[in-house]
């Protein structure tokens, strides 16, 4: 059985489940514990405890043991990316690339331990001065969702490490195999016992704890907007000193296609956006809004490309769409598919769940396109988080940039054309964290900065040199000489 990391050593937990890999059920990944409330409860106490020799570290010394990690997970890469593709179903050419920006994330940020700076001010008073610095939060609780189980984790505890605090990370219940191969990584890579600490469970019991417990003093979290909301109500709540909190949530991403885009683009990021990581990525675009001049060309590229795409077993060659993670997103996912139906949607491809390719048993499922679709329908409200995309016919660009900005959700946007003036132009009015031109809506940079606005996240952006303003705490000091 993999047990928990608590305090610097591993602790079996008080019950285990079976890792079952989405593209062959009858392969079990191995048996990983749960912890529960009270070792949750321990792993707190010794992040507690750890958190100010951390802090008392050098940083060359953070760096240097942040640097290792970065570095053995490249030298591992195939070896790691095997175990994604195997535990989540992402195919492996993505997964393989999931596993380099993890290693590339640990690096960037061990090189952001030596410049966490700070500022001088000339005061308004004679003779005094302002300082301003960064001081580590303290303890930081990771709760990450299951569609980039090394990634999401790297780039949470990566700068947590960097600014000096101790971390207790629990990761989604469906992929406990990439955070317990990161969290053995971090047990050699020379930090003080508690300082990084992983507890694999329920949501319920062992995220709750981080949640309830006022030695965690601030919660970055990744998943649903439901349970993103649970987290901000329980910070809220909290008696006494409120912890800082970050969310990341749902999206439900436009790609804007104009008539003057280049045919061949436009299909590549929509194809790509869409359907890579079998959608399963929060900045996946769901929503393909196109105008009427160039509609029937993209609806006819769209489906020829999207027959030409293998969904397969993650680790087979040349599979370009793996599985989908479990059967209940599956579910989820069928549900999304007859209610496009039933809203009045066109089926233009896929649609169908396979429960088995080749004689394997796994979540299979078509790359599905829905044409003749409005944008209040649900399947353009909601988040599906799987490989179903949505054609919205518009007349004019300016209609497409209504359509596009008209959702609840603003993490990524994107828009194919080749005419400057539009580029410009959607740039500036996408409501969105971040937005791409000719390029598709997912597929971010490690090292920028990684957030959304509206009800797709709350708080300090993630990633590169923004991630430092939720991983420190400023002070301002005023000394009078
Ligand atoms: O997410 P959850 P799940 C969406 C997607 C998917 C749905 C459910 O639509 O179908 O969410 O996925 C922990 N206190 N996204 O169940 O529940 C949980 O254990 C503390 C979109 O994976 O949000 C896990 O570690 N923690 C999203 C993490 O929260 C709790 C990515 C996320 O789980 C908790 C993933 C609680 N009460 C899913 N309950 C995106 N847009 O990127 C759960 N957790």
């Amino acid at each position: 059985m993999h047990a928990n990391l608590i305090a610097g050593d591993w602790v079996a937990g008080t019950d285990a489940s079976p890792n079952i890999n989405p593209s062959d059920t009858r392969d079990v990944v191995g048996l990983y514990a749960h912890a529960n409330r009270a070792q949750a409860e321990d792993a707190v106490a010794a992040a507690h405890a750890a958190q100010p020799r951390w802090a008392a570290f050098t940083p060359q010394q953070r760096a240097d043991a942040l640097d290792r990690v970065g570095s053995e997970i490249i030298a591992r890469q195939a070896e790691l990316a095997d175990l994604l593709a195997r535990e989540e179903g992402k195919a492996l050419p993505d997964a393989r690339g999931e596993v380099l920006r993890a290693g590339h994330i640990f690096k960037f940020f061990a090189g952001e331990a030596l410049r966490v700076g700070g500022e001088l001010l000339a005061s308004t008073r004679p003779g005094m001065s302002v300082e301003i610095t960064r001081e580590p939060v303290g303890v930081v609780g990771i709760i990450t969702p299951w569609n980039f189980p090394l990634a999401i984790p790297a780039w949470k505890i990566a700068p947590a490490l960097a600014c000096g605090n101790a971390v207790v990370f629990k990761p989604a219940e469906l992929v406990p195999a990439c955070a317990w191969a990161l969290a053995e990584m971090l047990s050699r890579a020379g930090l003080p016992p508690g300082t990084f600490n992983l507890v694999m469970g329920r949501g319920r019991e062992v995220g709750q704890v981080l949640l309830d417990d006022p030695r965690v003093h601030a919660i970055t979290f990744t998943g649903s907007e439901a349970t993103g909301r649970k987290v901000a109500q329980a910070a809220v709540s909290r008696p006494g000193a409120m912890p800082k909190f970050q969310l990341e949530m749902g999206g439900k991403n436009p790609l804007v296609v104009l008539d003057d885009a280049d045919l061949d683009v436009a299909v590549e990021c929509a194809i790509n956006g869409a359907f890579y990581a079998t959608g399963q990525r929060c900045t996946a675009s769901s929503r393909l809004i196109v105008t009427d001049g160039i509609h029937d060309r993209f609806v006819a590229a769209m489906t020829a490309r999207m027959a030409a795409l293998t969904v397969g077993d993650a680790r087979a060659t040349g599979t370009v769409i793996g599985p989908v993670v479990d059967a209940t997103q599956l579910a989820q996912d069928m549900a999304y598919i007859a209610l496009g139906r039933s809203e009045g949607g066109h089926l233009a491809f896929g649609g169908e769940a396979m429960a088995e390719l080749s004689g394997q048993p796994g979540f299979y499922l078509q790359p599905t396109l829905f044409t003749h679709t409005l944008n209040h329908m649900r399947i353009n409200r909601e988040e599906i988080f799987g490989p179903v995309a949505c054609v919205i016919r518009v007349g004019d660009a300016n209609e497409a940039l209504a359509v596009a900005n008209d959702t609840p959700y603003g993490l990524s946007a994107g828009v194919v054309t080749t005419s400057l003036r539009e580029a410009t132009r959607f740039k500036r009015e996408l409501q969105a964290g971040m937005v791409m031109v000719n390029a598709p809506t997912a597929g971010v940079d490690a090292h920028a900065p990684f957030g959304g606005r509206k009800a797709s996240s709350f708080g300090p952006r993630e990633q590169g040199r923004y991630a430092a303003e939720f991983f420190t705490t400023v002070k301002t000091s005023y000394v009078q000489a």
